[in-house]
């Protein structure tokens, strides 16, 4: 027999129910990157490197359910206003992040969060006031609290009263808030917290039959019940991909639930 040493993703067999869209935005240089690359590999890197849009994918196997989620990454210019668009419509849980010694990067928050609710309500044919879409803001670099732009006052009244959104000072760089980020994040998206970077074990792709395994022991994983495996050079899907992933979507109901996760 020929074992497999990097199987297909195809091989998971994830159900769509549990494939979900991470998405975040922002202006450049507010620290996006450095977010993700908190939650997929708990690092900081104090260099700066542009993003053009970097795409992840991460699967988990939480108390014996299978679960994808794709990161996006986004840039901050957004010169194809039709590609920001795409992004909105095809995520599912959205983080907004500006710096707190950035005034312009907090008022691009504002601008967001009024296209994903618009965006989203025209999709789901709902009022933009109805529309619920789990969301987080952040309030990054406040390791640099005294460079402070953005007011207190300021946020509430763009969080306040809304309850599908959150609001978080945080550090990427010190790890401060970061991890309960991600938590409320999920819990709000009703989602499984153990997909937050500090609730899992950490298990390389070669271990991938863990995925289904309902449990997983081994001496660094003291919680076999929830673990995440990051997909190495995971490849963005084509647009084509992202239509019928929306439409998938939007139709919901048994048809969807029965197909599995769109993986290309
Ligand atoms: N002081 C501080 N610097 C940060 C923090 N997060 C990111 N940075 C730095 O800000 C710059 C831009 O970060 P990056 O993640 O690439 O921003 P992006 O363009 O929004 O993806 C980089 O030099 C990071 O090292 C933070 O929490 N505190
Ligand atoms: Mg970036």
């Amino acid at each position: 027999m020929i074992k497999k040493m990097s199987p297909s993703e195809n091989d998971f067999d994830i159900p769509a129910k549990n494939c979900h869209r991470m998405v975040i935005l922002g202006s450049t240089k507010v620290g996006k990157t450095a977010i993700i690359s908190r939650f997929l590999n708990e690092r900081f890197d104090d260099q700066y490197t542009p993003t053009i849009e970097d795409f992840h994918r991460k699967f988990y196997s939480i108390r014996g359910d299978v679960y994808q989620l794709d990161i996006l990454d986004t840039s901050g210019n957004h010169p194809f206003p039709a590609m920001r668009r795409l992004s909105i419509l095809t995520g599912d849980v959205f983080i907004l992040v500006f710096s707190l010694d950035n005034r312009d990067s907090f008022q691009e928050v504002q601008r967001l969060k009024r296209q994903i609710h618009e965006t989203k309500s025209c999709l789901r044919n709902k009022t933009k006031e109805k529309v619920d879409v789990p969301l987080v803001i952040c309030g990054n670099k406040c390791d640099r609290d005294f460079y402070r732009e953005v007011q207190d006052e300021e946020i509430e009244k763009l969080v306040g009263g809304d309850e599908h959104c959150a609001y978080f000072e945080i550090s990427a760089k010190k790890n401060t808030n970061v991890d309960q980020m991600f938590q409320t994040l999920f819990t709000m998206a009703k989602l499984p917290n153990e997909m937050s970077p500090d609730r899992h074990c950490k298990v390389s792709l070669q271990y991938c039959d863990v995925l289904h395994r309902k449990s997983f022991r081994n001496k660094r994983c003291k919680d076999g019940n929830a673990y995440g495996i990051v997909a190495p050079f995971a490849r963005r899907p084509s647009v084509h991909s992202d239509l019928m992933y929306i439409k998938e979507k939007a139709i919901g109901g048994s048809q969807a639930k029965e197909k599995g996760c769109v993986i290309c």
